[in-house]
């Protein structure tokens, strides 16, 4: 008997810590977002479609973001790679038009991962691609021009980890002095990026969970982000529930509510903007040896269903040590770009979650009175029902408008009868206008 319970309060133990790890522990003050801020949040969530770039020193091995860790490489080893690191090819107009075509309204970009380097200009660390590189300069100050000239709001990746700074490694072994100076060293990079650059969408964070207990400073980190710039959204990419002064919650290879990735165990759905990212082949950063590509189709379904359940998508490139994004991606990117041209207008600016998941394998969108079904596989019968949709439609129409869907509306849900012509290949959506 007494195994049997000592039993259970270890399980229970394990459990209480498990969800313990799903919060942060350390007090954070109450957070009031501006009205500035509250509208970023808006337009985040008009916008959609984001680029996410991972690009660093890493392209040169052309071995994914982690090669450093993964093929267990010395620092000093690996600070020689910024001696070859020489992107002569790096067009930052080229890659917002790349964006731009696809019908992103983002970018993202990684301004210093796990592995330490800054991309760009600053006085906080030699190891950025301005002091320690031929190159000698700064890609993200063009990256911001680019992007201004033509529209697209540019974000920041921040990795909160770092596998090459002394002071992180003592601080995180518990020293606090160190763990000091390593916020410090965050927090003089954060003021940096928000004053140097122009206006800046969001600040991305990442690496939390290598120590999900730490006392990572947030209280000070976002206030000061906040501070400096309040209409600047934070989104950290931290897997678990939402901390006050977050403005995004992210889902890191994974719709909004979903775990396929394994990230997101345990994390539930919250009121705030949401968005989920995505490698559009198996790594975030380039590499050679990864050839799982996702298709147009696949990408595109991932934004439709990202956008049923009030989400964005941020898909990720990684460009290559030159500077150019791979062939494959801009490819898939150019198609992408032809359906979001197309039908663009059931995606930007509508919100999700009108219905639950349904047996018929598609989601739907809406704007003001207009809802988009969005048909993703064949129907297996001649109509689609939609359970519990019970809103009063006037008229359901093919996309363009042009061919009237007969339907039928009972308490039980609504039944769509899409026509033998109808074309579900990719997308195929239903317009209904509601009463
Ligand atoms: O370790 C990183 C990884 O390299 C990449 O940056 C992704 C993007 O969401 N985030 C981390 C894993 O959670």
């Amino acid at each position: 008997m007494m195994k049997k319970i000592g039993l259970i309060c270890l399980f229970g133990l394990i459990l209480f810590s498990a969800n313990a790890q799903k919060k942060y522990a350390y007090p954070m003050p109450e957070y009031t977002p501006t009205a500035g801020n509250l509208e970023a949040r808006e337009e985040f969530q008009d916008m959609k479609f984001g680029m996410f770039i991972h690009w660093g020193v890493y392209s040169i091995l052309a071995d994914g973001e982690w090669v450093m860790l993964l093929k267990k490489i010395q620092k000093d080893n690996y600070s020689r790679l910024a001696d070859f690191f020489n992107p002569q090819e790096f067009n930052a107009e080229e890659w917002v038009k790349i964006a731009k075509d696809a019908g992103m309204k983002y970018i993202t970009i990684t301004s210093r991962h796990h592995d330490s380097f800054s991309m760009f200009d600053t006085d906080a660390s030699d190891f950025n691609i301005v002091d320690a590189t031929p190159y000698g300069k700064d890609p993200l100050k063009e990256l911001a021009e680019a992007c201004k000239k033509e529209g697209i709001k540019l974000n920041f990746y921040y990795s909160l980890l770092d596998w090459r700074r002394d002071d992180y490694k003592d601080g995180k072994k518990g020293d606090e002095e160190a763990w000091n100076k390593y916020v410090g060293f965050m927090k003089a990079q954060l003021t940096e990026l928000l004053t140097n650059y122009g206006e800046v969408g969001c600040i991305w964070f990442d690496g939390h969970w290598d120590q999900k207990e730490a006392n990572w400073h947030y209280d000070e980190i976002y206030s000061l982000i906040h501070k400096l710039s309040p209409n600047t959204l934070i989104a950290n990419n931290h897997h678990i529930q939402p901390i006050p002064g977050d403005d995004v919650q992210t889902f890191e290879r994974d719709l909004p509510g979903e775990n396929h990735g394994g990230f997101n165990h345990g994390v539930e759905v919250s009121q705030l903007p949401l968005e989920s990212c995505a490698t559009m082949a198996g790594k975030w950063g380039y590499s050679i040896y990864d050839k799982k590509f996702k298709s147009t189709k696949q990408l595109i379904h991932f934004l439709v269903k990202a956008a049923g359940k009030n989400g964005n998508l941020l898909l990720n490139v990684g460009p290559m040590p030159n500077g150019k994004i791979q062939p494959e991606f801009v490819d898939t990117l150019g198609e992408v770009g032809e359906w979001t041209s197309k039908y663009g207008e059931s995606i930007y600016g509508t919100r999700g979650n009108v219905v639950g998941s349904q047996d018929w394998g598609g989601t739907i969108t809406k704007k003001d009175k207009t809802l988009y079904v969005h048909v993703l596989e064949a129907p297996s019968e001649p109509y689609i029902f939609i359970s519990e949709f019970t809103e009063k439609i006037a008229s359901a129409t093919s996309f363009d408008g042009k061919t009237k869907v007969k339907f039928k509306q009972m308490k039980e849900g609504t039944f769509l009868y899409p026509g033998k012509d109808f074309d579900a290949s990719i997308d195929g959506i239903i317009k209904l206008k509601l009463k």
